[in-house]
């Protein structure tokens, strides 16, 4: 069995990736990234000797690239972790979210086509539901829960979405789709809400909360939502779509105050900054179907997950010095360097 991974140098790819050179000895997984920002070869050093694993530099829109591997490998199955993934970016600079999300779904999938495909899964997101009100806590997402996108980024994984059902529909291309909520975890990018917040507050930097921080979000342990991957890869009905999530909200200040207390530092660190344009208030899955059809639950508890994503970061500085070294600099100071300070706290 050979898998084409796309997008496996980044944070949940390469979780997913390690994971399945764990659990199968025998598959061939062939690993696609451009290597953006986002993608770093370090965080696959510990599998590039594998004699199972093969590392591939290219984009999924660069549709000759992608073919020539297809012909090269003839995959048994492709999954697609490959995007542009933060909502921040997506709100400076929409466009590079629908090439590389919408069009380079586009080619891996015409790639399919062409070559036969034993599956084609597509990681998607909950955040192409929209979001929930923070007085409606009975209400989950299910997957019957309409498309009703707020930002470039998740309407750009949307676009995603509906051309997977299309090109299953058309042209009977097997595939499947996972939503699945916000994933934490190690060789999380330190853009993203749990990582920014623990290496800032190890370098006693503000800890910058949108708005006043009461939004809600349903975090879900990396491996956990590798292994749901897995199970639908292996055993889900093909042309259908699995939310993943495990009942696990939280509000984002909470989150914040817990790192806080993980690393002994002072909660005077947080700042209250401008809110993000359009910000979704609440994400909640509804798992049901995931788990009534294929029995995945996830297996590990909120308070175990955080302790170890804490003491991964905490071992792992040389992973994440490099990264900010860079043009995340140049990130920050945009993002954050002129944005006004809420009087809220
Ligand atoms: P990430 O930004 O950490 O990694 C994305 C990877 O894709 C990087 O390695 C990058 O180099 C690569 N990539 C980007 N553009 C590419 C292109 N044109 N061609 C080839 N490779 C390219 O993202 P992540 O958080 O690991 O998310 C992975 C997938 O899971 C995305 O599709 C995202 O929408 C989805 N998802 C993420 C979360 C989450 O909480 N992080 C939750 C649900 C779904
Ligand atoms: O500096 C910050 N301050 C802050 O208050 C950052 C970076 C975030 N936040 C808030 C915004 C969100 O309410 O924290 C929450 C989480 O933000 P992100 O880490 O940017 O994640 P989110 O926008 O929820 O999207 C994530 O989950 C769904 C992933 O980045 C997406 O790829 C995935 O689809």
């Amino acid at each position: 069995m050979t898998i084409i991974v796309t997008g496996g140098a980044g944070f949940i790819g390469s979780n997913f990736v390690f994971h399945m050179l764990e659990q199968y000895p025998d598959y061939r997984i062939v690993c696609v990234d451009k290597l953006t920002y986002a993608g770093n070869l370090s965080t696959l050093k510990t599998v590039m000797d594998n004699p199972n694993f093969r590392f591939v530099r290219a984009d999924i829109c660069d549709r000759a690239a992608i073919f020539q591997l297809f012909e090269e490998e003839k995959p048994d199955a492709v999954v697609n972790f490959a995007a542009e993934s933060h909502v921040d970016r997506s709100i400076e600079n929409p466009e590079v979210f629908l090439t590389t999300n919408i069009l380079g779904t586009q080619v891996l999938m015409d790639a399919c086509r062409k070559y036969g495909i034993g599956r084609y899964h597509q990681v998607s997101t909950d955040e192409v539901y929209g979001d929930l009100p923070l007085d409606r806590p009975d209400l989950f997402f299910t997957e019957d829960t309409p498309i009703h996108t707020s930002s470039p980024y998740s309407s750009s994984k949307a676009g995603a979405d509906l051309l997977v059902l299309a090109y299953h529909r058309t042209y009977g291309l097997p595939v499947t789709i996972s939503r699945c909520s916000n994933n934490y975890g190690p060789y999380h990018f330190p853009e993203k809400l749990i990582p920014l917040m623990i290496i800032n507050a190890l370098a006693d930097k503000p800890l910058p909360v949108y708005g006043e921080g009461l939004n809600v979000r349903d975090w879900l342990y990396v491996e956990d939502h590798c292994r749901a991957i897995d199970l639908i890869l292996h055993k889900g009905t093909v042309g259908e779509v699995y939310n993943v999530g495990g009942h696990n909200e939280m509000r984002n200040i909470d989150i914040v105050k817990l790192i806080c207390e993980k690393l002994g530092k002072p909660e005077s660190l947080i700042t209250h900054v401008a809110d993000r344009k359009g910000h979704d208030m609440r994400y909640a899955i509804d798992p049901t179907k995931i788990h009534r059809e294929l029995g995945w639950l996830p297996e590990t508890k909120f308070a175990d997950g955080i302790e170890k994503t804490v003491r991964w970061y905490l071992t792992h500085r040389d992973w994440w010095e490099e990264i900010i070294s860079g043009d995340y600099q140049k990130y920050y100071e945009k993002m954050y360097g002129d944005r006004e300070q809420l009087p809220i706290g």
